[in-house]
């Protein structure tokens, strides 16, 4: 086991690194920016070291400065987080050209499944059923127009390089499609430096479903059940729950089966997400797969009762898993609420020093937050406050307790999400456990 580790993240995930790395014996050191120098993280981390300016570019991506920290630090091993380097093939690479052990899995795995018209490819070969559209990356706009014909609308042009929602147009009609397949190849060309894009059907109504796996060097693979994620506003998610509600059995033993086979094809090690959409008649779709692991964590924590840090951890020493996928079991059902500091209206950031802090307690409450009263959210970085976990032996206990922590929580100084969730938690269609990805008019 390591006897140090490197965090190189901030915000509620540094701290939610450093806990763990403390209940193992771990050193932690906390790599930092300036910005985050007063922060919650950096009173509770072993060491600190600071990386850089408060520009994330300067700071968190800086992978130079990075790697010099732990060095000097004497780390073994460097935990990303989630964001920042945490996909970054060249960022594994480097650690392993420094013999720093990356606390995820291979830069194979992680370019891989990078390359989203790959992923999709090895999914397909594997079995596992994509949207029906292009096999490969479509070459120019007549390919275009011919796999739309194909296929029927309405599609979505995806950049391969793109992911988690970056580079996406949707096509209603024939007449649309040359124009959306230039543009959306030239924006994935100046934002990812890549310009392969590759085309879905577009899925109406669907649930965004996600299935947590954990595979060890030994080629142990576990799932640890999944995740609804459909409550989701311009491509972040705002809630998310475990077990998704609703789901037909063949479906969710489908799910997870095709989450294990398509973490098999790559030879993927460490924690993994496999995302998928699942239409009205339960059927299901891979879209891509999370090499990292997700703000959305805890749900499947409070339902398995593993701690999917020291999985993580554990995994990247070396450790085999060391129990099977029948020892794995569910109890009852999470939710988390990502509370920002944003305007809950216009989804704008609402960035400033908070004055006042009081999270929720009590019965079948978590709370993974690195405020305090007194701390700055800086406007430099994501908008993540405190995500507020509740559980209870079923969906409606959990959300009695959602509603009663989040009517608990007193934040002053920014603006928060909790007046959303508060008005999500009345919405007769997700209390129905019937919520929905956006309808195609409200992404138009
Ligand atoms: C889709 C889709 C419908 N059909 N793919 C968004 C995030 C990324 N992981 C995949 N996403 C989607 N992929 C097919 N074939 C719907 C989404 C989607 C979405 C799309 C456009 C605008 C907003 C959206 C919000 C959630 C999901």
């Amino acid at each position: 086991m390591f006897h140090k580790i490197l965090i190189a993240n901030r915000g509620e995930i540094a701290l939610r690194v450093i806990r763990t790395c403390r209940e193992l014996g771990i050193r932690s050191v906390l790599a930092h920016s300036k910005a985050d120098a007063h922060s919650l993280p950096m009173k509770l981390a072993d060491e600190t070291i600071c990386v850089g300016p408060d520009a994330a570019r300067l700071s968190y991506l800086n992978i130079p400065a990075i790697i010099s920290a732990a060095a000097v630090t004497d780390s073994e091993a460097i935990h990303p987080g989630y964001g920042f380097l945490a996909e970054n093939p060249a960022f594994a690479e480097v650690c392993r050209a420094c013999s720093i052990t990356f606390i995820g899995p291979s830069p194979e795995a992680i370019r891989l499944m990078g390359d989203k018209a790959q992923a999709r490819q090895i999914a397909m070969q594997a079995g596992v059923p994509v949207v029906p559209g292009s096999e490969a990356p479509l070459k120019d706009s007549a390919e275009a127009l011919e796999t739309a014909e194909r296929i029927g609308y309405p599609l979505i042009f995806k950049a391969a390089a793109g992911g988690g929602g970056r580079g996406m147009r949707i096509v209603k009609e024939r007449g649309e499609v040359v124009q959306s397949f230039d543009a959306c190849q030239s924006e994935a060309g100046a934002a990812f430096g890549s310009s392969e894009v590759y085309c879905e059907k577009f899925i109406q109504n669907a649930r965004h479903v996600e299935v947590q796996v954990l595979a060890d060097r030994n080629g142990q693979r576990l799932h640890l059940g999944e995740r609804d994620c459909s409550v989701q506003r311009r491509h972040q998610k705002l809630l998310e729950e475990s077990p998704a509600p609703l789901l037909p059995t063949e479906t969710r033993d489908g799910l997870r089966r095709a989450a294990l086979t398509v973490a098999a094809a790559v030879n993927y090690v460490n924690a993994g997400t496999v995302e998928f959409l699942v239409d009205r008649d339960g059927q299901f779709y891979f879209i891509e797969m999370n090499t990292r692991i997700q703000v959305e964590h805890p749900v499947t924590e409070m339902v398995t009762g593993l701690d999917l840090v020291r999985e993580q951890i554990r995994i990247a020493a070396g450790e085999p898993l060391g129990y099977r996928q029948d020892a794995v079991t569910w109890g009852g059902h999470a939710i988390e609420c990502r509370v920002n500091a944003e305007d809950p209206e216009h989804f704008s950031p609402s960035p400033g020093r908070i004055t006042a802090w009081v999270p929720p307690g009590g019965p079948g409450v978590r709370v993974d937050s690195h405020m305090s009263a007194g701390a700055a959210v800086p406007p430099h970085y994501d908008s993540l406050i405190a995500k507020i976990i509740t559980h209870g032996h079923d969906r409606a206990e959990a959300l009695a307790r959602m509603h009663r922590a989040l009517s608990e929580t007193v934040v002053e100084g920014v603006k928060t999400t909790i007046p959303f969730h508060l008005k999500l938690l009345a919405d007769p269609a997700f209390l129905a456990g019937e919520f929905t990805l956006p309808r195609l008019e409200q992404h138009l």
